[in-house]
């Protein structure tokens, strides 16, 4: 490390200069940048992996904390997180991103609590849960995206007879490495209403395509609706999926009242692939955990093959190449960190075929 080339006059080598120097900026709490290596990389040294989890491993897995874990404050919301095995044990699916399945048995409830980190839901099967964000109830129908904001309180009960499990999103890995997480648990209210099928937000924001109402925009920096339903984004994913004629449909999940991603951290999106079609290969920068809804297809993360059937999740770390090829008509659900990148202007994004 130290240079021998320097010799002091009186034939000591400068060496020892040259230690002391080094020991005496260790002392300060200071370190020189020519002794880093590899802290300006040429592009992102991942830690995070291609990977796939089975439906069938995370639903008997789900099933079995269900019989096995009481849910109640202490445990709360009982969750299995997709851990990346690339990342050392920590219990995310990407750098930036938390993805995991919930399980909420029969009569259950999640009790009240917000938190800064932003979540969303996506529901592969069952019906009769409700979250409630922010005071307004919300059901949870197989398809459709529910979102619970940055710092908004939320709270999830099935009343019904039978268990139901869905996949959650949040950006707790990005909030932490930002040290920006808060919590706080919510008054308890054990109450099972009645509840109306469409919500609050959506009955303000979700009815009209293309009308918001005036003046009641909250200063919020996400989107007013909370719920995303699967029959709209099945119809708009059949319409566009007809005019492409290439076999292959994306759309993007937005705050209706400005057109942006429905959460500043998190994008969400649907994408249909017919079977015989194939995505087009392109990377970017920033992390996605993709679900699959509906179908089954192959697909090549960076150099890795995966098979993916109902239900199976999906990490794509930053920089890794995607490809899906569908082997029976497909619908996937993402959520990625792009928002974050775009608005950082460190986005980047190349198209490989
Ligand atoms: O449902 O509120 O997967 O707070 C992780 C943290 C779900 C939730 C998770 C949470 C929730
Ligand atoms: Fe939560």
């Amino acid at each position: 490390m130290a240079s021998t080339k320097f010799t002091a006059p009186d034939g000591m080598p400068k060496k020892n200069e040259v230690n002391e120097f080094y020991e005496s900026v260790a002392e300060a709490d200071l370190q020189p940048l020519w002794v880093q290596k590899g802290i300006m990389p040429k592009e992102p040294p991942l830690a995070a992996v291609p990977f796939a989890w089975k439906w069938k491993t995370l639903k008997e897995l789900a099933e079995r904390s269900g019989e096995l874990i009481p849910i109640d404050r202490g445990g709360d919301r009982r969750v299995l997180s997709l851990s990346n095995p690339g990342l050392a044990g920590q219990p995310y699916a990407t750098q930036t991103l938390w993805g995991a399945v919930q399980y909420l048995g029969p009569g259950e409830v999640a009790p009240a609590h917000r938190h800064t980190p932003a979540a969303l839901r996506f529901v592969i099967e069952g019906s009769g849960v409700w979250t409630l964000v922010n005071g307004d109830p919300v059901p949870m129908e197989p398809g459709d995206l529910v979102l619970t904001p940055s710092w908004s309180w939320h709270e999830h009960h099935n009343p019904g007879k039978s268990p139901m499990i869905w996949f959650d999103a949040l950006d707790l890995p990005l909030a932490r490495s930002l040290d920006a997480v808060f919590f706080e648990n919510g008054p308890d209210q054990m109450v099972n209403r009645a509840v109306d099928p469409i919500s609050n937000s959506e009955l303000t924001y979700g009815t009209s395509s293309g009308l918001v109402p005036f003046g009641q925009i909250e200063e919020m920096p996400y989107s007013p609706l909370f719920a995303y339903r699967w029959k709209d984004t099945d119809r708009a994913l059949s319409r566009l999926v007809e005019m492409s004629g290439n076999g292959r449909a994306s759309l993007r999940f937005v705050d209706p009242t400005r057109g942006v991603d429905v959460m500043p951290t998190m994008r969400c999106s649907m994408h249909r692939v017919l079977a015989g079609s194939k995505t087009r290969k392109h990377r970017r920068n920033g992390s996605s955990v993709w679900v699959t809804f509906r179908g089954s297809a192959v697909a090549t993360i960076g150099d890795e093959h995966f098979h993916l059937d109902e239900g199976d999740m999906f990490a794509v770390p930053s920089w890794c190449s995607l490809t899906i090829e569908a082997t029976q008509d497909a619908d996937f659900f993402c959520t990625s960190d792009a928002p974050v990148f775009e608005k950082l202007g460190l986005a980047r994004e190349e198209l490989l075929d």
